[in-house]
């Protein structure tokens, strides 16, 4: 069992995501995180088990190398495409209950905005994380979170914007999400931002990264 979990969670380093993928190199040929995951759940792993002991801690290890500038935004899609591919099969047992997840996550780009490269990776990583993830895409305004919030009570939210321009509009967002749930952990990133934007608009946290965004909800429901 726990020899399949840690191949499961080296698939996911390396991203590795399924048999015909050639990449990386010298894992050519082999079953991916795809296939392995299939045979873990057909082999009486619980999707729990391949949750926390095969894909969360695979991809800390990834958010936290990303962290330190050892691997780079393609390495970080790859494992997330890898993660991705595993999480495929956990997905019905989630929907059926057999499985939790921490909680839910609401995420979009700021109005105006259309860059969604960096939301998309925290979108993709969070989820790794073992979070359930709600992407509103891109230009979401205020009334879209706040409908989300309606809709997954007790949800976080995400805001990400990469222009100086549209990082302007997270603080109405911010202003409007507070004024109606003042509880709602508002979390804020992009190239732009920084911590003292952060506690200028009033939102809860600011990461530079995707891992510190799952550090930080982790940190809300432990
Ligand atoms: Co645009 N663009 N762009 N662009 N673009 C920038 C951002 C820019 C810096 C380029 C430049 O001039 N050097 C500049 C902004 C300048 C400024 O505001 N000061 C710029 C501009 C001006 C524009 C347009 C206005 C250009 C024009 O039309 N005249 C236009 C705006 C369109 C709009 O949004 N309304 C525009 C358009 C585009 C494209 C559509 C062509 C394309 C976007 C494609 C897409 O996203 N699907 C694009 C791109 C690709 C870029 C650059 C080259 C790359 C951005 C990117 O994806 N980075 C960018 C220049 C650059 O950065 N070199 C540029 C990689 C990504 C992984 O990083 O998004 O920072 P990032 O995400 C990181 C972190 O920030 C963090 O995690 C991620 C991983 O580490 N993070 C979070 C992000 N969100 C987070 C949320 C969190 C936590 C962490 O919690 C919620």
């Amino acid at each position: 069992m726990e020899v399949i979990l840690k191949k499961i969670s080296k698939c996911v380093e390396a991203g590795k995501i399924d048999k015909i993928s050639p990449y990386p190199p010298d894992m050519k040929g082999q079953d991916g995180a795809d296939e392995l995951s299939k045979t873990a759940l057909d082999g009486g792993i619980s999707p729990t088990q391949l949750l926390d002991e095969g894909l969360v801690p695979a991809m800390e290890v990834v958010g936290n190398k990303f962290s330190r500038n050892e691997i780079f935004v393609p390495q970080m899609l790859m494992s997330a495409k890898a993660m991705s591919a595993a999480m495929k099969h956990l997905r019905p047992y989630f929907q059926s209950g057999a499985a939790k997840r921490k909680g839910v996550f609401v995420i979009g780009t700021v109005c105006g905005d259309l860059h969604d490269i960096g939301k998309n990776l925290v979108a993709m990583i969070v989820e790794g994380g073992g979070w359930e993830v709600v992407d509103l895409g891109v230009d979401v305004k205020a009334e879209q979170f706040i409908e989300a919030i309606e809709k997954y009570p007790g949800c976080s939210i995400g805001l990400s914007a990469l222009l100086t321009t549209t990082m302007e509009n997270m603080k109405s967002i911010v202003f409007d999400v507070k004024e109606k749930y003042s509880k709602t952990q508002i979390l804020v990133g992009g190239a732009p931002l920084n911590e003292e934007f952060c506690a200028k608009i009033g939102a809860d946290f600011y990461s530079p990264d995707p891992q510190g965004a799952v550090s930080y909800l982790n940190s809300t429901v432990s």
